[in-house]
């Protein structure tokens, strides 16, 4: 078996200054291109010979790894999705030997068996050098203290934060989700000047400070690097409000990485950078499977350029978003914010929408909270939303039915479906200890 190992490139700039942007980092995008045709035809080349599911799905499709001879060939390869990966659980879709993997991570998967995914040393590096030029693209210095509130475990936002906050030369405070109490006294005690978890809970520890009597503007925090769910601009505003700090994005997933796939720059604030030089994004249309132009909306699918243990190929992510083109960093595009995952989209009667939506109306709303859930039933014959949405505390009783029937009317107006909307007293619906589910299904199933 031949592998990767074994190749000349390494893919790691280990012997890189983190505290400075490293080569591939500020490449024209001439040169990205360039460097991801090599990387490509390696990657598709390593799947090809080392993983036979690949082999298999290609001699199907009758292509294979001389097939690539441009960019745009990418688009004769087939797809693959998270079923691909589950049917290889759980370590069929590794492309090295066991000996050398050196880590373990898997999807939460709500249902069924998780995802599984794997990393060589060389891949842990990387991983490493990526989130570290994340943190410092989103304003991280070496020295600074780093409050890291991503799970740890076999989700990847603890440890692949963790390991870029070493690599970066921060120091790392492994706190993972969960135990709000004892966060609020430990950002107390230790001061750290930044934060990584997701938005919504953040939003958790706000609450938290407040119950402690700690004005959460008073912190030592001025940064916060948060990802792993959708979030909309109007939650940004009030993350950054509510802690008199800046609030930059993070995005990834564990089949592609994890955290660190694409970040956000601090002065532009302007959505997250994809690094390029180890991923190739493509939009497509997530019907037709049809690759779309950059600016387009549509589906995100990556392909990995420098993984190991699980080169990825065309994968469909179910996140909705556009290309835009690089801006500080111009050989690199960016990535518009996640309006929500196919999978997440509600479609009632008709109408399609994203929780996202209802974030940033709701949010425009001076007397409704961020706090909201979805419910949807189906009483008779027709589907129906209502919309739980906590008041503002300084708001009262008249102001917040006002503002509960001003939501729907909203919602009514701008997305083209009626809804109910019910205004919750303040602290009364379930708070996020990580990814914070929005949505409550209680429609009967379809029978068949
Ligand atoms: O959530 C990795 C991660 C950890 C990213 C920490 C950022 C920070 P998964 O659990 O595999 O991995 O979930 C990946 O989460 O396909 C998106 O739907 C969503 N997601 C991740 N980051 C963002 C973001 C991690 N910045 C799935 N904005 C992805 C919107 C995000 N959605």
């Amino acid at each position: 078996m031949s592998t990767l190992a074994d190749e000349p490139i390494r893919h790691s700039p280990q012997s890189h200054d983190p505290a400075l942007p490293d080569p591939e980092e500020l490449a024209t995008r001439e040169e990205i291109e360039t460097l991801q045709l090599t990387r490509l035809q390696h990657t598709v080349r390593h799947a090809y010979d080392n993983v036979p599911a690949y082999r298999a799905l290609y001699d199907t499709h009758g292509v294979g790894p001389d097939d690539l001879r441009s960019l745009e060939d990418l688009a004769k390869f087939p797809f693959t999705d998270k079923e691909f990966l589950r049917a290889a659980y759980p370590f069929k879709a590794f492309a090295v030997p066991m000996e050398q993997v050196r880590r373990i991570h898997a999807s939460s998967g709500t249902t069924g068996r998780p995802t599984v995914v794997g990393y060589t040393q060389d891949d842990i590096d990387v991983w490493a050098s990526l989130l570290a030029r994340c943190l410092r693209f989103s304003g991280v210095r070496p020295g600074d203290l780093v409050h890291n509130a991503y799970g740890y475990g076999l989700f990847t936002g603890g440890l692949g934060a963790h390991y870029g906050v070493e690599r970066l030369g921060g120091t790392v405070i492994p706190m993972s989700g969960g135990q709000s109490e004892k966060q609020v006294q430990l950002i107390q005690d230790f001061r750290p000047r930044v934060i990584l978890c997701t938005p919504t809970y953040l939003l958790t520890l706000a609450d938290t400070f407040r119950e402690a009597g700690i004005d959460p503007r008073s912190t030592s925090l001025e940064i916060a690097v948060l990802g792993a769910e959708p979030w909309t601009e109007q939650m940004r505003h009030e993350i950054e409000e509510t802690f008199a700090i800046r609030a930059c994005d993070i995005y990834g997933l564990s089949e592609i990485m994890g955290p660190g796939v694409a970040g956000e720059s601090w002065e532009l604030q302007d959505g997250s950078t994809i690094w390029e030089d180890h991923f190739r994004p493509e939009i497509i249309d997530p019907i037709t499977e049809e690759p779309l132009p950059t600016g387009e909306d549509g589906e995100l699918v990556f392909t990995t350029l420098t993984k190991q243990a699980l080169p990825i190929i065309r994968y469909r992510t179910h996140d909705l978003t556009r290309l835009m083109p690089g801006t500080d960093r111009p050989g690199h595009r960016r990535m518009a914010r996640i309006t929500g995952r196919s999978d997440d989209m509600i479609i009632l009667r008709g109408v399609n929408l994203f929780p996202s939506q209802i974030e940033e109306i709701a949010l425009e709303i001076e007397e409704l909270s961020p706090h909201f859930q979805l419910r949807l039933s189906r009483p008779g014959t027709m589907d129906e939303m209502t919309v739980h949405i906590e008041r503002r505390p300084e708001c009262d009783g008249a102001a917040a039915e006002s503002a509960g029937a001003e939501l729907a009317r909203r919602i009514k107006v701008r997305i083209g479906t009626s809804c109910r909307v019910s205004v919750e007293e303040p602290g009364s619906l379930a708070r996020s200890s990580g990814k914070l589910r929005r949505i409550y299904d209680e429609r009967p199933r379809q029978a068949g």
